[in-house]
């Protein structure tokens, strides 16, 4: 199963698709999602316009213009509002729907910031959980695929590797 975790910038991955933390107007913002924009260029904001938005947990696919990624996937992950408004699901949804959207257009290698950690404040050791069991289960039924979680910062990429090592140690 090609799962990696690394310290490092999303924009500078060389993969077939990086995953940005979007909103549902798909037309930019702060966080990781300014940092696509900036490094993708103009044409992708260009190209996000004809999209109509994207609702909370589904994912919309462009091309990755000035990104060394060929494509971008633009995934709303949920804001959290307290636990009780459904964000587990939708925030598994994201990352599913990140993944299916990757598959039909033939992008094997796929990087995925940490979805809703930030700006959005969801929990990150209930965040890392979730992302985990979601790109592993996925992983286990398409084995010709390689997932990377690219964490911005020590604690993050601690919290994945400790959810990694218990999705492994429960299998
Ligand atoms: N590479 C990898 N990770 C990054 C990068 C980067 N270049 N920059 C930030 N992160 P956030 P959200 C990390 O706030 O919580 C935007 O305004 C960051 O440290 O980017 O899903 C959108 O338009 C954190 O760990 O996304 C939405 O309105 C993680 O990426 C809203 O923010 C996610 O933080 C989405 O909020």
């Amino acid at each position: 199963m090609g799962y990696r975790i690394i310290l490092g910038d999303i924009t500078q991955q060389h993969v077939d698709a990086i995953v940005n933390a979007a909103n549902t107007s798909l037309l930019g913002g702060g966080g990781v999602d300014g940092a696509v924009h900036r490094a993708a260029g103009p044409e992708l904001l260009r190209e996000c316009r004809t999209l109509h938005g994207c609702e909370t947990g589904k994912a919309k696919i462009t091309k990755g213009y000035r990104l060394p990624a060929d494509y971008v996937i633009h995934t709303p992950g949920p804001v959290w509002r307290g636990g009780n408004a459904g964000e587990d699901e939708l925030l598994a949804g994201s990352y599913r729907s990140s993944l299916h959207l990757a598959a039909e257009n033939g992008a094997k290698t796929v990087a995925f910031p940490s979805i809703s950690t930030g700006i959005y404040r969801f929990p990150l050791e209930r965040a890392a959980r979730i992302a985990t069991e979601t790109v592993c289960g996925f992983l286990r039924e398409h084995p010709d695929m390689d997932v990377m979680m690219v964490c911005f910062d020590e604690r993050t990429k601690t919290a994945y590797e400790r959810a990694f090592s218990e999705y492994r140690a429960a299998l």
